[in-house]
């Protein structure tokens, strides 16, 4: 086989750098190890930032996102016993947030693909990266039906997450990995009911971090701060309920209301960086090159910044033959991620207990709520980040 651009990795990163491409009438070829039903039921993040809605909307695939999406001007952030609101919207001068879930643009962008007639080859297996420091890179897999197949290639672009082969396809003695790894994770789970909040509340208490985030009106997404090392089975639905109270409860007469849990998980939480995000022919995008802790709900949103960046550089090639924003690629994009990592490293930071930390570790957390609640520039520096810096302002 032989396309332009070979892409490993069907999440968020992978497929809308294929969909953007294909605007650009730049071919690709998609490859996934897990099949179509497992990527579009995967539960991840919640939360885009107004870019992402904007490039959604911009490339012809935010129709569904605008009818079933959420729009957010606000977030809370509660304390004390008592919620605190950013407007941010009003901060950030009318930028948002949109409530819409991962495995949802996941379903639009799988269908963009498909009815544009894009080759996404699912339930792929074996996969490695051939020749990255040649002009024909190559990919060779096995298929769905386990035929050795390989596919030559302008550029390969790895979208394949923290676990994937791309970014160990970088030579070690060309890599440099920064790395934090928290000494918490999040249990995450869905419920069946209305929400209990308009807006987002993410809550600091001594006992530890809550998120009362939403998918929908009928069916909730809550997070608690857990031990890293949790399983689904050391949380019972009974204990839930009882830390998210404890955690939530307050001086204000709001009550978060119960329901019937369907989902469990426990996400781990790390800050991580590979520099650079490209070797050879090779261009890393999304997970494959960077983590962040989730309390900034920048993960998915650093994927899409990524491929706008590797899009627009694949499409100056293509149409122009210069090779200046593929040479710049990883500097372009390392600012933003940066920019995310530390937003996120520092939201972890403000929002979570950290059990070997002193007591006036906690009260300078407090004091530090206290100013981005009470100060309009404090506040305005959380909202900026929290809605996304528009993309040249990175
Ligand atoms: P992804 O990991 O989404 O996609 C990579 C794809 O590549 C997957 O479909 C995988 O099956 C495939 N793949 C892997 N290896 C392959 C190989 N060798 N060959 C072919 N295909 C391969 N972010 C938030 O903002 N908020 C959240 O609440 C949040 N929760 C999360 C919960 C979990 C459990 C995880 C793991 C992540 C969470 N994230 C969250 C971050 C998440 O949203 C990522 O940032 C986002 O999925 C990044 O998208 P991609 O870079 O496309 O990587
Ligand atoms: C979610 O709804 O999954 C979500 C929202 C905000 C975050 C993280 C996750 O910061």
């Amino acid at each position: 086989m032989r396309t332009q651009v070979g892409i490993i990795g069907a999440g968020p990163a992978g497929l809308l750098l294929a969909h953007l491409l294909r605007l650009r009438g730049i071919e690709s070829v998609v490859l996934e190890t897990r099949s179509r039903e497992e990527i579009e039921a995967t539960i991840r993040a919640g939360v885009l930032e107004q870019g992402t809605v904007d490039l959604l909307n911009e490339s012809g695939v935010g129709e569904r996102m605008r009818r079933e999406g959420q729009r957010h001007e606000g977030v809370i952030l509660r304390f004390g016993g008592q919620s605190h609101r950013l407007h941010l919207a009003e901060l950030t001068g009318g930028r948002s947030i949109m409530v819409y879930a991962q495995h949802e643009v996941i379903r639009d962008l799988v269908k963009a693909r498909l009815d544009a007639g894009g080759q996404l080859l699912f339930g792929v297996k074996d996969v490695s990266l051939l020749d990255l420091d040649t002009k024909l890179p190559k990919l060779r897999f096995h298929d769905s039906d386990g035929a050795v197949r390989e596919i030559t290639c302008d550029y390969i672009a790895g979208c394949d997450g923290f676990h994937g082969v791309s970014r160990p396809s970088i030579p070690s003695r060309v890599r440099k990995e920064f790395e934090r790894v928290y000494p918490f994770g999040w249990f995450g789970i869905l419920v069946e009911g209305p929400p209990a909040t308009e807006e987002l509340i993410y809550a600091y208490h001594e006992r530890g971090f809550a998120l009362v985030s939403t998918r929908s009106p009928q069916i909730q997404r809550l997070y608690l701060q857990c031990n890293p090392n949790n399983r689904v089975e050391d949380w019972p639905d009974a204990r839930i309920w009882e830390e998210l109270h404890t955690r939530l409860a307050g001086s204000d007469g709001w009550r978060l209301a119960d329901g019937r849990i369907f989902q469990k998980g426990v996400v781990a939480m790390r800050s991580f960086v590979v520099e650079p995000m490209q070797y050879g022919r090779l261009f890393l995008a999304g997970d494959a090159a960077h983590i962040v802790p989730p309390t900034g709900a920048k993960g998915l949103n650093l994927a899409v910044a990524d491929v706008r960046v590797l899009a627009r550089a694949l499409a100056a090639f293509y149409g122009t033959g210069q090779t200046a924003l593929l040479e710049r690629y990883s500097e372009d994009a390392l600012r933003r991620v940066w920019r995310a990592e530390h937003f996120s490293w520092w939201m972890t930071s403000m929002l979570h207990r950290f059990h070997d930390e002193s007591p006036f570790h906690h009260r300078l957390q407090l004091s530090q709520l206290q100013y981005v609640t009470g100060s309009r520039s404090a506040a305005t520096m959380l909202a900026e980040n929290y809605v996304g810096l528009p993309f040249d302002k990175d």
